[in-house]
């Protein structure tokens, strides 16, 4: 069904903004066209050629991400109880039901889910009004299942997380990358880009994966560990480096501390230890180390491969000390970076839509923090919550005695992504009030008593914070159909009904502009003197400078491309080694479920897939979930590519389409997560330091249908 505008737009010059997926945020020129009297509105993508991490070009989706623009697919009426409702029956009802709910089970009785592909005006307006509007403390996000274990990592080592801490096109320079655990050539193809650049000027690439997937053919070298070991790898890497020689005990000296513990904590980490637990051979260990001990300029890269386990914070850890023995973070050229995921997985981790933070990257527990954000918002610091539950604790105690009872949910689609996801739609079931605001029915939205449909990043402005930590604009290209609000504009509607005006106190309909430009703004003070601090950031100077990287503290800074060079962000300024020690995965195999499940990514689809299985060109790609399995495996089965398998986990079953591929160990089967299916299966046990799920690996058996 065609989308009818309110007004028609005039076909005006193409806005160059970003696509709307993933954290590479492509640059892309927006054209859209006036559609003819009762005709679809038109949109056309190019590739911009300003942004580096692009540079000219775009993968599948972002080629496609225009579909959903102008089809038919989206919502454009409120849904009340699954029926067409108007704005205000919409917004009064959820109104009235937060605070009945909160009348009876006080503040934390309704809660808040955000998302990682949220602009941060978007989540730092969400984070805000939990806490000032409903002044709940159960809000979190879906970055907790993205990149959290690299987040808590790099805090613990560096004092400051910020993806990777220099500039995406450092890399073309390296002379070894250490890619554990990520597979950008499906998952962010323009980025291979800089590294086939690095291994043109002579660099060597090592991936770790224990599939043989399409960026590990681009190696030098593929190291291919039983899931869930990377951590023993990583110490047995560490190990052999130090025995050969390459530890930089100068700059260890004089930029780190704390080594001397790692030290003794590896010496146990001998490789033919290393080679029982991971199945990877000595020799490639030794060949590994080497190339990355007499590289001048070297970069380790971690991705969720190795950081969505139940031990993720402890294995990028361990890479970090790796990256810190060999003498690499804030040393131009070289480093250690998590590869962020969503589209503003950096941005989105930074302004409050966290369990434990405020803006700024600040810390809710912190009384200065607290006093500061309060300030800002017009409001007394003890008013303000504290820290509560992480993402998969948030949705596990939904509608459970002391849990909430009512959850406003924007910008993610549990119902798919969540780990042990029958049980977390059962407990969004068991709500008395499930509110999603989104731009197509998905499956979660399917659940909501109200869906509120919003705007799509087209159709307004706001800014992202991308892989290397550069602010960028979103421009807007055209403007919502009829019908749809933006984010900040359903933020303020509830807001105002909820909050005020009450005598002296906020007026809610200016605390919650719904003007990205003035949300900014305020983020900006917000964040002053935090460690994300965005207060010198602005949309002309982003616009005029091609993003602008944080920390930016005064409109006179220059922002900051590589923030370690000088000094790390701890109170001493040096980098901390942590020892950390390998364990087994949360579920390991045996003789009722003898295979490890490892999840991830296709080229052609997005996340939980609710925009992307919206597209025909990527469903014509790829449009059922399928498992992946060893030729052996599959001749022990009897089973045959096309023919269809049970996959049977402890939490649940689900089916697949059989995928034969000799490129995985024959010990592990592989789903990707895009479809209803994969998360039946997948383990629920939390990091303890990051409180990341163990999507990574669990424990399956398979059997024929039929
Ligand atoms: N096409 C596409 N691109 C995307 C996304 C998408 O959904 N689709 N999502 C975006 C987001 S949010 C993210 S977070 C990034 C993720 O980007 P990546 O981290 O590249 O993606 P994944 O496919 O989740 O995992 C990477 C690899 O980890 C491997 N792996 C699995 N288990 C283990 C293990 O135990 N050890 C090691 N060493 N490797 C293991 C998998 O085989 C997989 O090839 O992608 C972003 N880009
Ligand atoms: N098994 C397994 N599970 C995983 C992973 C894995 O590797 N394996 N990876 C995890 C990772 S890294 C991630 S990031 C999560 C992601 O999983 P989800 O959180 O489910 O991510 P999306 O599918 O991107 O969901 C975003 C939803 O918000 C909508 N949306 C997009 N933009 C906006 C907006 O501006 N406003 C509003 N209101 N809505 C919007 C989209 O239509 C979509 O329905 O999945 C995790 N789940
Ligand atoms: S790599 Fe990421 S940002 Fe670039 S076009 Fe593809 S999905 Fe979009
Ligand atoms: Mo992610």
């Amino acid at each position: 069904m065609p989308i009818s505008l309110s007004a028609p737009a005039p076909v005006k010059a193409p806005a160059a903004t970003h696509c709307p997926y993933c954290a590479l945020q492509c640059g892309m020129n927006v054209a859209a066209g006036a559609p003819e009297e009762g005709a679809d509105r038109t949109v056309t993508i190019t590739p911009r050629e300003d942004v580096p991490a692009n540079a000219g070009g775009l993968c599948q989706k972002g080629w496609t991400a225009g579909e959903l623009l102008t089809g038919g697919r989206r919502l454009t009426t409120p849904l009340l109880h699954g029926e067409p409702a108007s704005w205000d029956e919409a917004l009064d009802f959820v109104a009235a039901r937060i605070r009945a709910l909160q009348a009876e089970h006080g503040p934390d009785g309704v809660a808040v889910f955000g998302g990682g592909g949220l602009t941060n005006e978007k989540a730092y307006l969400l984070g805000k009004f939990a806490r000032m509007v409903l002044r709940t403390s159960q809000i979190d996000y879906n970055g907790r299942f993205c990149m959290s274990s690299a987040a808590a990592a790099s805090n613990r080592a560096f004092g400051m997380d910020r993806g990777l801490p220099f500039p995406i096109t450092d890399l073309a320079a390296a002379d070894a990358v250490l890619l554990a655990g990520g597979n950008m050539a499906e998952t962010m193809p323009p980025f291979v880009r800089h590294l086939a650049a690095m291994r043109q000027n002579g660099g060597s690439l090592i991936v770790t994966d224990p599939r043989l997937t399409a960026t590990a053919r681009q190696a030098d070298l593929h190291l291919q560990p039983t899931p869930g070991t990377d951590l023993a790898l990583a110490l047995g890497l560490l190990h052999l480096a130090i025995a050969e020689g390459h530890a930089d005990e100068a700059y260890v000296a004089e930029r780190t501390n704390g080594f001397d513990a790692v030290r003794t904590s590896v010496a146990a980490w001998w490789p033919e230890r290393v080679e029982r637990i991971t199945g990877v051979p000595v020799s490639q260990m030794r060949r590994a180390v080497a190339i990355l001990g007499n590289a001048r300029r070297a970069v380790i890269l971690t991705g969720r491969g190795v950081e969505q386990h139940a031990k993720g914070t402890d294995t990028v850890t361990a890479f970090i000390n790796l990256a810190l023995a060999l003498g690499l973070p804030g040393r131009p050229g070289s480093g250690y970076g998590c590869v962020t995921g969503q589209g503003n997985g950096q941005g989105g981790r930074e302004h409050g839509q966290k369990a434990d933070q405020l803006p700024g990257y600040r810390k809710i527990d912190d009384p200065a923090a607290r006093e500061h954000v309060a300030r800002v918002w017009g409001i007394d610091p003890d008013d303000l919550p504290g820290p509560g539950r992480s993402a998969y604790e948030l949705l596990d105690a939904l509608g459970t005695a002391g849990g909430p009872r009512g959850l406003l949910l924007f910008g993610s689609n549990p119902v798919i992504s969540a780990p042990r996801a029958g049980h977390v739609a059962e407990r969004l079931r068991s709500l008395d009030l499930l509110v999603v605001s989104d731009l197509v029915l998905s499956e979660t939205a399917a659940l909501a008593d109200v869906v509120l449909p919003s705007a799509q990043w087209a159709e307004e402005e706001g800014t992202m914070t991308n892989l290397e930590g550069r602010v960028l604009l979103r421009r807007r290209a055209l403007p919502p159909p009829a019908g749809v609000r933006t984010d900040l504009e359903i933020l303020q509607a509830l807001a105002v009904r909820l909050g005020g005006p009450v005598p002296g106190g906020p007026d809610m309909a200016r605390a919650f502009s719904t003007e990205p430009r003035e949300v900014f703004d305020e983020l900006r003070r917000a964040s002053a003197g935090g460690v994300a601090d965005y207060a010198g950031i602005t949309y002309e100077r982003i616009a005029a400078e091609t993003g602008v990287f944080w920390p930016c503290p005064d409109t006179g800074h220059p922002g900051t491309p590589r923030p370690f060079l000088d000094r790390f962000a701890t109170p001493d300024g040096r980098a901390r080694f942590v020892p950390v020690d390998h364990r087994p995965p949360g579920e390991d195999v045996d003789e009722e479920y003898p295979l490890y499940l490892t999840t991830g990514r296709v080229l052609a689809h997005y996340q939980s897939g609710a925009q992307t299985r919206r597209i025909d060109a990527l469903n014509a790609v790829v449009d059922e979930t399928f498992v992946e399995l060893h030729p052996d495996l599959a001749e022990r089965l009897e089973a045959a590519p096309g023919q269809t398998l049970r996959v049977i986990s402890r939490r649940g079953e689900t089916e697949g389409v059989v995928r034969v591929n000799p490129a995985i160990r024959a010990d592990t089967v592989f789903m990707p997560f895009h479809w209803a299916g994969a998360n039946l299966l997948t383990n629920p046990e939390l990091d303890p330091v990051s409180r990341m799920p163990e999507f990574k690996v669990c424990a399956v058996r398979l059997e024929r249908v039929g």
